[in-house]
């Protein structure tokens, strides 16, 4: 297959401005009758062909202007239907016919749990009728439906619906009218047995909007969380950018058989059911978090990007950049914004920075795809939410709401791209962005380095900011970096003067770098200080600066910016990790740096952080994160030596971790407040600590919270540790909770997962027979990624076993899943993209395996692509 270049973008010859569908929905058969009101676009020549995109249809019929078209009058191939010069305005009725039964990609229409689905993003219109199917094609749609009515007495697609009825041979039909004109990848139907959880919504103009989320009838008692979700995030896009409903019903579906964690088609979002359902007993305080912003999500890409949508798919970040960055402002405005700053950043570097320096490399807007949903990356999304970002701290607050006021106003209704964006942004706010516009197209993580210097006789601070090309490239453009900065003192903030400015405050400034190196000049700083950079993250870059041990331990205990604060302890962390592994490869014995023990120690006996910040700070950096700082992945070195330091730092903190346990115990029923979600997180870290110290009595308090607890939270951490810990606990509480759980596949999944992601060294093993488990399915993805994906991409240690067991296992699995689902086989294979960060016997071992994917016959075109960028 070729590559398709964003530098070959053309507009369509034709546009569709109406689309009539009418789904048969059957057993064996779907006929899918569609009536296309098509247009000649100005400009194009009177005899240009119509060529309509296809896949996977049989096709019946073809009439144009209602009169039926013979062979010879067009043309059919397996990815076409070509009108040849069919008029300047016409329409064109065609039949297919397609068996969702079997569609195990599970894009287009498919079946899951016994009712009809739809899948569309990217290119999945095309698997249901032919059809434009580019985003730039944007047509009104009105969809009958028709199915047995008491197999599938609930009948769904977008929009209003307008009419209902019973038909013969027990059938019966609804028909949807969407007035808002969509592109196709937003198209959506659902057919089945599902019971509605309603809600309302009372916008500020004054209108009611129906609220309902469907779910197979057993899962109604799990609705509750994402209604009240979906509720906050209605007003919430009201009160911070101005934005309304509009349409008078909103559903949600959930679906257990999904590619993506949801998707946002116009007034009827399909979720995947990990992301809709909770109750406090399945559904751990994390899953409520992704809950809330999965639906807020979704929410908000009614106006970015079904309002406003992109002109072809290298615009994917358009919206979602756009998008994960209004739900990170949600998430932040719902709970703490510094717990979710941290763990957005904590994600971009384990995952995107990888990314970004590996063979899967690409700008968060690509210049060329293959299979396009391979693009939809960690750098689409959550590096493009980190430019958005910049672009809200340079223009401020205020700024970037005009910006987007702007957009919305020239763009309403439109298919755009993101350089239409940028120039909303800008013009709102008479900035020029133009060099902004490099992070667009430049791949990878760009470096800062940074020193300084401090004058003590003229109370002066010197600190020089350089801009570097990311490592392994030689060159890169010259980017406009913010740099979030303040200094801190022997004693805490220190406040200071940049030139211009008429007070000293200690406020966070925001640099611009611009140039290679540029130096700034602070006044009135009454001490030496140590440098606070990149306060919040301000830049998706890697930061270099010279800071002693002594320095990062003073911005961990006093950093008034809490990201900073949870950063320089992370910084102080990966050194010591990093030493300790030196320390296992050259034999020397191990030893746990006490100014480290004593750094956590501050941090344990801390009154002014909270919970959850406390149990990231004390959470050692992981072993993928440590890995991207040495030059070659010491796989087992880095396991030893964080093993060894979690244990050296549970013997040291013994006590008042113990102590903490003890005093944090639930009082009363389970409850989803910051405050509780605080004490469990502290409390289940220190769990965590405890058991890996092995002792009875310590293992047994894991015992009994794992019996006791109401809650999912609690009863999974406790599990946690006791995998951890192994021996006939875990086998008993494995057991315990697989008897509970089984006939719940949410909890169930966690199940696989919590085994696929343990230290243990016989996890490679365990997860071989797990693989041949009864309840272990290759159909299912989520089932799928909570065994082969958890242990392919979140355990370092055992994936990477020596002996290449691991490699061979998760490339058995992806070649089992390629045969029916490429999309989930081909995020299974990017395990192997790291393949050369590590020795030459791992290195050989994972190219062996991605030769013999390579090799395989039949292997999908979106495997094919990752393998065979990985081994380029
Ligand atoms: N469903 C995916 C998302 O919302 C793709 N649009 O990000
Ligand atoms: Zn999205």
């Amino acid at each position: 297959p070729q590559p398709i270049f964003r530098k070959d973008y053309r507009r369509p010859d034709y546009t569709i401005d109406r689309v009539d569908l009418r789904f048969e929905l059957g057993e064996d058969v779907t006929r899918v009758h569609a009536t296309l009101t098509v247009r000649r676009m100005d400009g194009t020549p009177e005899g240009a062909p119509l060529v309509l995109d296809g896949e996977n249809l049989a096709h019946v019929s073809v009439a144009l202007d209602g009169r039926e078209l013979s062979a010879g009058e067009y043309f059919v191939t397996p990815t076409s239907l070509t009108i040849p010069a069919p008029g300047a305005g016409f329409t064109l009725a065609t039949v297919v016919e397609i068996k969702p039964q079997d569609n195990l990609e599970l894009s287009g229409l498919y079946r899951s749990s016994g009712n009809f689905c739809t899948q569309c993003e990217a290119e999945g219109f095309r698997r249901i009728t032919w059809f434009l199917d580019r985003p730039d094609v944007m047509a009104r749609y009105s969809v009958v439906v028709e199915a047995d009515k008491a197999k599938y007495p609930v009948l769904l697609a977008n929009g209003n619906r307008v009419a209902t009825g019973d038909l013969d041979g027990g059938r019966h039909f609804a028909r949807w009218d969407d007035p808002f004109p969509k592109p196709s990848y937003l198209f959506a139907l659902v057919a089945g047995d599902l019971r509605c959880f309603p809600g309302e919504f009372l916008t500020r103009s004054g209108r009611t909007v129906r609220l309902e989320i469907w779910v197979e009838p057993d899962n109604i008692d799990r609705c509750a969380h994402a209604l009240r979700s979906l509720q906050a995030a209605m007003r919430w896009d009201e009160e911070k950018f101005g934005r309304e409903y509009d349409l008078d019903i909103y559903m949600i579906v959930a679906v257990s058989d999904f590619n993506m964690g949801a998707m946002e088609n116009k007034g009827l979002n399909l979720f995947n059911a990990k992301y809709v359902l909770a109750r406090p007993d399945t559904a751990t305080d994390d899953d409520y978090d992704g809950i809330e912003s999965v639906i807020a999500h979704e929410y908000f890409h009614n106006w970015t990007g079904n309002r406003v949508t992109c002109r072809d798919w290298f615009q994917l970040t358009l919206k979602e950049g756009l998008t994960v960055f209004r739900d990170r402002l949600f998430s932040a405005d719902m709970g703490s914004p510094a717990v979710a700053r941290i763990g957005d950043v904590l994600a971009l570097r384990t995952n995107q920075f990888a990314e970004d320096s590996g063979p899967m490399a690409h700008p968060i807007r690509p210049e060329s795809y293959i299979e396009m949903n391979n693009f939809y990356t960690t750098t689409v999304y959550e590096k493009g939410a980190e430019v958005i970002g910049m672009m809200r701290t340079l223009l401020g607050e205020a700024g970037f709401r005009r910006g987007m006021d702007l957009y919305f106003e020239r763009h309403d209704g439109q298919a755009v791209t993101c350089d239409d964006f940028r120039a909303a942004l800008a013009d709102a706010n008479g900035v020029d962005l133009e060099q902004f516009g490099r992070w667009y197209s430049q791949v990878g993580t760009p470096v800062v380095r940074a020193r300084g210097e401090y004058d003590a006789d003229a109370r002066s601070y010197t600190l020089t900011l350089e801009q570097a090309p990311p490592r392994g490239r030689t060159s890169a453009e010259l980017l406009h970096i913010p740099v979030a900065v303040g200094l801190v003192g022997p004693d805490g903030p220190l406040s200071f003067k940049l030139s211009g400015e008429t007070a000293a405050s200690a406020d966070t400034r925001v640099l611009e770098l611009r140039e290679r190196s540029q130096s700034f000049r602070f006044d009135d700083v009454a001490a030496a200080p140590v440098v606070s950079l990149l306060r919040g993250f301000s830049a998706p870059v890697e930061l270099e600066v010279e800071r002693s041990d002594a320095d990062l331990a003073r911005l961990m205990a006093a950093d008034p910016d809490s990201f900073s604060r949870w950063d320089a302890g992370q910084e102080l962390g990966r050194r010591v990790l990093l030493r300790l592994a030196a320390d296992v490869e050259a034999r020397r014995p191990l030893a746990l740096d006490p100014a480290f023990v004593a750094a956590c120690a501050e941090i344990v006996a801390d009154p002014g952080l909270d919970g959850s910040l406390k149990a990231l700070a004390l959470t050692l950096p992981n072993e993928r994160l440590l890995g991207q700082h040495q030059p070659v992945v010491a796989v087992d070195a880095l396991h030893e030596a964080r093993e060894f330091a979690f244990k050296a730092l549970a013997a040291a903190l013994r006590e008042p971790l113990l102590a903490i346990y003890q005093s944090t115990a639930p009082q009363g029923q389970y409850r989803i407040e910051r405050a509780e979600v605080d004490r469990r997180k502290l409390r289940n870290l220190a769990l965590a600590y405890l058991v890996a110290l092995g002792e009875p009595e310590l293992v047994a308090l894991a015992m009994s919270q794992f019996h006791l607890a109401d809650n999912m939270t609690d009863s999974e951490a406790a599990l946690a540790c006791l995998i951890e810990h192994g021996g006939p606990e875990r086998d008993a509480a494995l057991a315990e909770f697989h008897r509970r759980w089984h006939k719940d596949p949410l909890v169930l999944d966690k199940w696989f997962a919590l085994q696929a992601a343990s230290g243990h060294p016989d996890t490679l093993e365990r997860v071989t027979a797990l693989a041949d488990h009864p309840d272990f399915n290759l159909l299912n993805p989520n089932r799928a990624r909570s065994l082969v994906g958890v242990f392919g991409m979140r355990n370092q240690h055992q994936f990477h076993r020596k002996d290449g067991r691991g490699h061979a296992l998760v490339a058995d699995k992806v070649l089992a899943i390629d045969a029916h689902n490429s999309q989930l086989a081909a995020r299974l294979v990017a395990a192997f993209n790291p393949w050369r960060r590590f020795d030459a016997t791992r290195q050989q071992s994972m190219r062996t395996q991605l030769e013999r994917i390579a090799g395989h016959s039949g292997l999908s075109k979106a495997v094919r692509e990752i393998v065979d960028r990985a081994l380029a």
